[in-house]
């Protein structure tokens, strides 16, 4: 069982899609474990997108993470990473296929609405960013049997 990390960025909170972007993971098959909003600081987002640290996009993004709240998600399931950045697609909406999230609602690669890890270690160092361990819930969820065999 994998957990991710998901975000509705600032652009998906304002634009009133927050319910949209967690129902198409919950009817998905995915199980939320962990969900709250909040702002992120400049300081949080660095360590965040500390990966993308000097490339010519780094200030916008932390600009932009940081600009309006954000709603976080620990999100648990089979392959839960994976299934999470194939329902969300490609980072840039023009080449994410249609169905999915970017591509239905988004139209720029700056304004792409979600995160989703993109793997296991990522997924475990930024749960640990954004959730204190008591903030996720372990539970069973009775249609767990009528998603996976
Ligand atoms: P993803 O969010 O699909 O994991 P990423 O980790 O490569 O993509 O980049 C993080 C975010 O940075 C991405 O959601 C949007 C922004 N970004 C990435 N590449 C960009 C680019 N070439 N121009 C503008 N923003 C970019
Ligand atoms: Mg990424």
């Amino acid at each position: 069982m994998e957990r991710t990390l998901v975000i509705v960025k600032p652009d998906g909170v304002q634009r009133g899609l927050t319910g949209e972007i967690i129902s198409r993971l919950e009817r998905r098959g995915l199980k939320i474990v962990g969900l709250k909003m909040m702002q992120i600081s400049r300081e949080l987002a660095a360590r965040h997108y500390g990966v993308h640290v000097g490339k010519p996009f780094y200030d916008g993004l932390v600009n932009y993470i940081t600009s309006s709240p954000v709603v976080v998600m620990a999100v648990e399931g089979e392959r839960a990473i994976e299934l999470v950045r194939q329902t969300m697609g490609k980072t840039n909406p023009l080449e994410a296929a249609p169905g999915t999230i970017r591509a239905d609602l988004a139209v720029e690669i700056g304004r792409n609405l979600v995160h989703g890890s993109d793997g296991p270690q990522t997924a475990e160092f930024e749960l640990g960013l954004f959730f204190r361990p008591e903030e996720l819930v372990s539970w069973e969820c009775s249609a767990e049997r009528w998603i996976s065999e």
